[in-house]
């Protein structure tokens, strides 16, 4: 059987889960957020990246369902975490670009009763390649509905940075490879950070850093005033019940 078939079945098996990481404040080193991962474990094949199987479930129209899953699951999870800890959700640009994804996105509120702005949603560069007036309609549909946006591996993608004139972005996550060699020396990485996150406060936006895995790392991104972190220096993608018990134990 082709992978794509075993997917389409992988949902009803429950053979998907979400993981969650933590997003922490780099000034009070508080968790402010969580962002979620889905993961496959297929029955022989053991667990599968969604780098692999998002782009099959893409090209096989299999993202509609498995984006609401994740968006549902995601919402109904975050409800028992305490205070005001928001989880961030991945939209593929495949999902971007279908009006029903508002709809989509209210229906999960509305059943699991989460507040629109602890749901953030993390968009790439690349839906900025779609027709400009959609993406601006789904912009303006997102927005109304109260969720948070954020730019994810900003940087990275294809786009001009035209689109900041509009898109009502409350985040830009920083990729990680900015953040990998940027404690090496004669690396340009730090100064590419600097001009981000002065961009990024001119337009009154917070900055996420990710892919964290060393304190030198933690310590320039907190010199260069990145405002979020994120990383395996903190924690890797957790479960939700694992979350809970670091919340309960105060951590
Ligand atoms: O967790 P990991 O590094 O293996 O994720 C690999 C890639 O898969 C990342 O680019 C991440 O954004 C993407 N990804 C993870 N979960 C989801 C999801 O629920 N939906 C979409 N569209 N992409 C996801
Ligand atoms: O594309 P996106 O930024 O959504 O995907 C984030 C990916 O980065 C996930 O697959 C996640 O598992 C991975 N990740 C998270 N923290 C780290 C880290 O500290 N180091 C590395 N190498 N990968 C990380
Ligand atoms: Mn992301
Ligand atoms: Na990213």
């Amino acid at each position: 059987r082709a992978l794509e078939d075993d997917l389409r079945d992988a949902l009803a098996r429950g053979e998907m889960e979400l993981r969650y990481q933590p997003v922490v404040n780099a000034k009070s080193n508080m968790v402010t957020g969580v962002e979620a991962l889905v993961r496959w474990t297929h029955p022989d094949r053991g667990v599968i990246s969604p780098g692999v199987f998002i782009p099959i479930a893409e090209e096989a129209n299999l993202i509609w369902p498995l984006g609401e899953w994740v968006l549902r699951k995601a919402c109904e999870d975050a409800v028992n975490w305490p205070g005001e800890t928001r989880v961030a959700v991945n939209v593929s640009p495949i999902q971007f670009a279908n009006e029903d994804l508002p709809k989509i996105v209210a229906s999960a509120l509305a059943t699991t009763g989460l507040a629109p702005d602890r749901l953030e949603l993390e968009i790439t560069e690349s839906v900025f390649l779609g027709d400009s007036a959609d993406t601006a309609k789904m912009f303006k549909a997102l927005n109304a509905l109260g969720v948070r946006l954020a730019l994810d591996d900003f940087g990275t993608g294809y786009s001009s940075l035209s689109y900041l004139q509009t898109a009502p972005f409350d985040k830009i996550k920083i990729d990680q490879s900015f953040v990998r060699d940027a404690t090496v020396p004669g690396s340009r990485n730090g100064a590419i950070i600097a001009a981000i996150v002065a961009l990024a406060e001119a337009l009154e936006m917070e900055t996420t850093a990710e892919g964290i895995e060393s304190l030198d790392q933690l310590e320039l991104i907190r010199k260069l005033n990145v405002s979020h972190v994120q990383g395996y220096v903190y924690s890797k993608p957790v479960r939700h019940t694992e979350l809970l018990e670091h919340a309960e134990a105060g951590s």
